[in-house]
């Protein structure tokens, strides 16, 4: 008996260091050694066995043990819960935390919307239509004679002989036209595709144009709804211009300056010394355009416009160069 003691205190301690203060691991030892039917267990219950004579100096010997293989258990469980909290402690909570990476909306994308915004204001409906257009839609029904220069292959597109890449988002117009009576008050925004490519020009860049028609519409209507545009985008006190101008889908036409928003009109590099930078086309719509799509032009008048989104965003971000909308330059995008 006194053997087996020995035995069983030589293996508790040697399984209790082999756990690492692991503190299940030393859980799981002390079941083995010290549970209700662990091996001290089995040897107080030998005791009852033992003579009269040996009885006491065994049964010292037997809680000895037992009170040597909790002490070796207390002392690796106190470790292993330190080791716990060391590792707690290598967080450093006052670290700050990390930002989520946020996206946000392409500066083209930001002035359409605000663009679309102030026109929904004013009681216009945001419509869409194809980037692949037929040459009716694109040309034909807008008055551009066969004879044109946009028609021309080194302007236009062809995806075959009738069929385009729209160059203008006018189509959108016209197809709303077919469908829908007066009033109509929309703008169309999106894609558009001219065989061009320098440093002012892109092959894709993007147009809002607009469309009012109804009974008494004049060249004043006009004149309203675009300054309140334009106040609304630059602000209330700039000056416009309207000059007069020519398109095959107008009559009579007019060209829209602005004063200058770098220079307020003293006359800069942006404006070319005039003090006025262009910013969109607009005018009466013709009433040929009208006939195509079965409206009486002597019962009906509208107005139409058209405006480069890139001018407007560049003008209204100060930015100098078109190619950044196109480079996805982070650095760039990350300003808007
Ligand atoms: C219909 C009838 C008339 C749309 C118009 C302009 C004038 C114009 C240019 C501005 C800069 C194009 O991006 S740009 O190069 N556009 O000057 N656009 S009137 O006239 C229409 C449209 C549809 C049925």
């Amino acid at each position: 008996m006194e053997e087996a003691i020995g035995k069983l205190l030589e293996s508790a301690s040697r399984d209790i260091s082999q756990c690492g203060n692991d503190l299940r691991e030393l859980d799981q030892v002390r079941v083995r050694y010290l549970g209700r039917k662990g091996d001290l267990a089995q040897l107080f219950k030998q005791l009852g066995s033992a003579s009269a004579d040996d009885r006491p100096r065994l049964g010292k010997l037997l809680n000895e043990a037992k009170e040597e293989i909790e002490s070796l258990l207390a002392g690796a469980v106190e470790e292993g819960k330190d080791r716990l909290l060391e590792g707690r402690r290598e967080v450093d909570v006052s670290v700050p935390g990390r930002r989520p990476l946020q996206g946000r909306l392409h500066p083209i994308t930001q002035t359409a919307l605000e663009i679309g915004r102030i026109f929904s204001n004013l009681g216009f409906e945001t419509v869409e239509g194809p980037e692949v257009e037929l040459d009716y839609y694109n040309f034909e029904a807008l008055n551009i004679p066969r004879d044109h220069p946009a028609r021309d292959m080194q302007d236009t597109f062809y995806i075959s002989e009738d069929v385009v890449l729209r160059t203008h988002t006018s189509p959108i117009q016209v197809r709303v036209m077919e469908k829908r009576n007066p009033p109509i008050r929309i703008i169309a925004p999106g894609r558009t595709y001219r065989c061009d490519s320098d440093v002012t020009h892109t092959p894709m860049f993007h147009q809002v144009e607009g469309l009012m028609v109804e009974k008494n519409i004049s060249f004043g209507d006009l004149k309203g709804i675009l300054t309140v545009f334009v106040h609304q985008m630059f602000g209330p006190h700039v000056g416009l211009r309207f000059r007069p101008s020519f398109f095959p889908f107008t009559e009579p036409s007019a060209e829209v300056d602005m004063q200058c928003v770098m220079c307020k009109g003293k006359g800069c590099r942006v404006c070319s010394h005039t003090g006025w930078l262009e910013i969109l086309g607009s005018g009466m719509v013709d009433p040929e355009v009208f006939k195509m799509v079965g409206y009486d032009p002597e019962v009906v008048t509208g107005f139409a416009f058209g405006m480069g989104i890139e001018r407007i965003a560049m003008l209204k971000f100060g930015i100098d160069d078109l190619r950044l909308f196109y480079e996805n330059d982070l650095r760039f995008l990350r300003q808007f």
